[in-house]
């Protein structure tokens, strides 16, 4: 069985989860669903990053040690996740000792065959990032942080490096040789403009300071020099690599995708690829930097205050439903090269147009027509299984076929929202299919035995079946509706069996004639799109500060 190592960015702890976070853990979340329902061995990880200065920092601020707000806020993006319904199959957090100690090993192993080295180094230090700038880029943004304008500072620190200047004509002949290596196409070009200015060898250390009152280091120390402790950043990319490497897991290096958005291209384009060849560790398939959501037209920042935090994130999986929210950021969001915004005027017109009236009126209008006119038991489509001869148009197995196979290749490529879009087409030929073939009319003059009778049976059934097919195709983002779908209709489909057997028209998983199909409840009530958006939850409690803490 093919393997799939899906990941996210690790998530600095030092706030605490907004929608950005959930944006690209939703949209890998989603990959993750369709390669599982295509019948493949996924591993799916993501997490959080906590050794940052920031991360130290912000816990001083606020009277704590840094092991303790990590947790804390590590919890709340565990509870995030949880609460979006997110699959992932680990949860790394880079302060664990499983990542830690082998984060050791790899730069042990890095020194050994000489491609980290000591020395001195000068740069322009951006310390709202965590990253050193080079005097061209500095120089370029006038001496200011280019992500939150910031001023930098110089410094100059002995460190540990390493040798990327080694590999800039082997990570060039990749990536021309791997066109799906760093995507979307305007990224890709993006670090081959940054490449051609010449790979310099980067820090790979920085000072550990005084050692903290608990004696315990906030970080990884360097391998027999407990005075340097390993860059966060460099830190934090393995976490993809040591959470993999033990005996039973090894098998799914390397990565399928890594879903990152176009702020941290980078690390994860340039320097990662170069240590693991370093490494002697095959490569990433594919880098997926995607861009950014941004809030009413403007980009989300803690001074503007308009992140969409969790409070209102909660109150949209209330009022809507979280499949809803799933819904809107797989198929609305940042993916590809330009920015997206989340409006709340946009949230009910797709919730509207795509499950309201889409997805979930189709099913009840389908159910309801069974249940009245048919006894709630799926009708016998007799000799006219496959479509009505009258009506070539919609000859459901190639249509429903070809939706597929486009929907795999789109998820292949990591067109999640085109991948979900061609159910809602589905859907779409379905509606179009009813109002072509009028079976509420027919219903009126259609006794048991008649030819009228035989058609609308086969109408019913093709309805029934073409959308179970779509649900299949969209319930990757909508799980919990379709698996109240299937519940009432009575076609969960058996786990681990592939989309490939699970849509065949006519098929062992197509719906069976007699069997009984019920309504159900509506999948997703209509919204009123005058009405105000949701109000906020109530922000989560920290953990280990209810009424129930000692
Ligand atoms: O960079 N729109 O962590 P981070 C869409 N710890 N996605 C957004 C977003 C927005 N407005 N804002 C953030 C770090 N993201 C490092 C990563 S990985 C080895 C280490 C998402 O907490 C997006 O995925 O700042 C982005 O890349 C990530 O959050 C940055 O999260």
């Amino acid at each position: 069985m093919s393997t799939v190592y899906l990941t996210t960015p690790i998530y600095y702890v030092n706030e605490r989860p907004h929608i950005g976070h959930c944006y690209t853990t939703v949209l890998t979340d989603v990959a993750a669903r369709f390669h599982r329902l295509f019948g493949r061995d996924v591993f799916f990880l993501t997490g959080t990053d906590e050794h940052a200065d920031k991360v130290a920092d912000t816990a001083a601020a606020h009277g704590m040690t840094a092991p303790r707000w990590a947790d804390r806020n590590a919890e709340h993006f565990r509870a995030a996740f949880e609460l979006l319904g997110v699959s992932n199959d680990d949860f790394i957090r880079t302060s664990q000792d499983r990542h830690k100690h082998r984060v050791g090993r790899y730069i042990a192993a890095l020194q050994a065959s000489g491609h980290v080295y000591k020395g001195a180094y000068t740069g322009w230090w951006d310390a709202s990032q965590e990253e050193y700038l080079t005097e061209t880029t500095a120089k370029e943004h006038g001496f200011k942080s280019p992500v939150t304008g910031k001023p930098l500072a110089q410094r100059t620190e002995d460190n540990y490096f390493f040798r990327l200047s080694a590999f800039q004509d082997r990570l060039a002949g990749h990536i021309a040789a791997n066109p799906e290596f760093i995507m979307p196409e305007a990224r890709r070009n993006e670090v081959l403009g940054r490449l051609r200015q010449g790979l310099t060898d980067v820090p790979v250390s920085r000072s550990a300071g005084p050692a903290p009152a608990d004696g315990q280091a906030w970080g990884v120390l360097m391998p027999d020099d407990p005075a340097h402790k390993v860059y966060v950043w460099i830190d934090a990319l393995f976490n993809y690599l040591s959470v993999i490497d033990t005996e039973p897991r090894r098998r799914y290096w390397p990565p399928a995708v890594h879903v990152i958005a176009k702020d941290i291209l980078w690390f994860h384009a340039v320097i990662w690829p170069c240590m693991l060849m370093a490494l002697g560790e095959p490569l990433p398939r594919t880098v997926y930097a995607h861009s950014y959501f941004v809030r009413d037209g403007r980009k989300m920042s803690k001074s503007l205050g308009n992140f969409v935090d969790m409070g209102l994130i909660g109150g949209y999986c209330r009022d809507f439903s979280r499949d809803a929210l799933r819904w809107f950021l797989a198929t609305q969001g940042p993916l590809g090269s330009t920015d997206a915004d989340f409006a709340h005027d946009k949230f009910v017109e797709v919730y509207n147009a795509e499950l309201a009236n889409g997805l979930g009126n189709c099913a009840a209008r389908v159910g309801n027509m069974i249940e009245k006119y048919c006894a709630a038991r799926l009708p016998d489509p007799g000799p006219h299984a496959s479509g009505l001869d009258d009506l070539p148009a919609y000859a459901w197995p190639s249509t429903t076929a070809a939706l597929v196979r486009a929907a795999v290749a789109h998820a292949d490529s990591f067109e999640i929202d085109q991948a979900l879009r061609r159910g809602v087409d589905l859907v779409r030929q379905v509606d179009g299919y009813i109002n072509a073939t009028e079976p509420f009319k027919l219903a009126k003059r259609a006794a048991a035995g008649t030819p009228e009778h035989a058609r609308l049976s086969a109408i019913l059934y093709h309805c029934a079946e073409a959308l179970r097919i779509a649900s299949l195709l969209m319930s990757p983002a909508i799980p919990d509706a379709c698996a109240a779908l299937w519940n009432a209709w009575g076609c969960a489909p058996p786990a681990g069996t592939p989309l490939s057997a699970l849509s065949q028209w006519g098929g062992p998983h197509s719906l069976r004639p007699g069997a009984p199909l019920h309504k159900g409840s509506a999948l997703f009530m209509r919204a009123d799109p005058a009405a105000p958006p949701p109000t906020p939850m109530q922000a989560p409690a920290d953990p280990g500060t209810g009424p129930s803490a000692s």
